[in-house]
């Protein structure tokens, strides 16, 4: 059998992925050869131009997530090297966790069944979740999924995002504008230079002490220290959070809220979804190794 092409696996993947590339590549783990031709990550994946240097025979980097903003993409450019990602099929997964958590929070229903679990009854009273003003940070195809969702609340739902869109949601020009109006701001951006912690102490303050963040996008968007400050001091009511800044690192302070839900990166983590971006991931790879069109490129 004629060698298989290397491939430098740089995350975690599900054993039927992992089976299924090795039955296409020689899997390295540790040390890539400089005849790597792929790379295959996760979202929060760095394929800084370092790496990318390293490998000379690189050919293509195939991320198992919607979210790319690990990759340096102009050093990737500058050497013709294709990009993939699995965007899709994890939108709803994405959506339903954002609202979850947001339920969650207002609800307390994380808070109230630690509370049940340690044979206890009585607990306060939860906020009202409907009727509530929910701003969008991004727009793209999460944060409509989101919106879509959001208004059978029977609330307002506005957004912000680079540039208006063709919906009939209302457009706020900025982050900070919209976390003035907002009671629940969810964030539903790309990660990447642009947005980094673009949610800093002064969009915590206008958010306001009824406000809730929600964050299913990157934990870079978030100053966290930051948002730390303001769930101590009130600033804010609560969050629901599925990315932190340093993965799987959880600020200590945060565990001890009530007033927050933590969540260990799971948008996209469901059997379905899971299997459905591991067989985008395996389409881009063989489309590639075929010559053919990839079916979601980047670059
Ligand atoms: C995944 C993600 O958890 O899609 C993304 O960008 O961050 C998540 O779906 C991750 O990519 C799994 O590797």
């Amino acid at each position: 059998m004629a060698d298989l092409p290397d491939l430098y696996l740089i995350a975690d993947m599900a054993p039927d992925l992992v089976a299924a590339l090795e039955q296409r590549f020689t899997v390295h783990r540790g040390d890539p050869p400089a005849t790597t031709r792929a790379i295959c990550g996760g979202g929060s994946s760095v394929v800084d131009a370092a790496l990318i240097e390293r490998l000379p025979a690189l050919e293509i980097i195939a991320i198992n997530g919607v979210g790319y903003d690990g990759v340096d993409l102009d050093a990737a450019k500058a050497r013709g090297i294709r990009v993939t990602n699995t965007p899709d099929v994890l939108t709803d997964d994405v959506a339903d966790l954002a609202i979850g958590l947001w339920l969650a929070v207002e609800r307390r229903i994380a808070a109230n069944d630690t509370i049940v679990r340690g044979g206890g009854w009585n607990v306060p009273l939860a906020r009202r979740a409907s009727g509530r003003k929910i701003g969008i940070f991004g727009l793209g195809r999460i944060g409509q999924a989101i919106a879509r969702r959001a208004e059978s609340f029977g609330g307002d739902v506005l957004y912000t995002a680079r540039s208006e869109k063709p919906v009939a949601w209302p457009f706020v020009p900025d982050i900070a504008a919209l976390a003035d109006v907002c009671d629940v701001l969810i964030l539903a951006a790309p990660g990447g230079a642009d947005t980094r912690e673009i949610v800093d102490a002064a969009v915590l303050k206008k958010l306001g002490p009824g406000g809730v963040l929600i964050n299913v996008a990157r934990g870079s968007l978030v100053d966290q220290l930051a948002l730390v400050a303001a769930l101590v001091s009130g600033d804010i009511a609560g969050a629901g959070i599925d990315v932190f800044a340093d993965e799987p690192e959880v600020p200590d302070l945060l565990k001890t809220m009530s007033q927050v839900v933590l969540s260990p990166h799971q948008g996209s983590a469901t059997v379905e979804t899971r299997g459905a971006m591991a067989a985008l991931v395996l389409a881009n790879l063989d489309a590639h190794l075929a010559g053919k069109p990839l079916p979601s490129a980047v670059l």
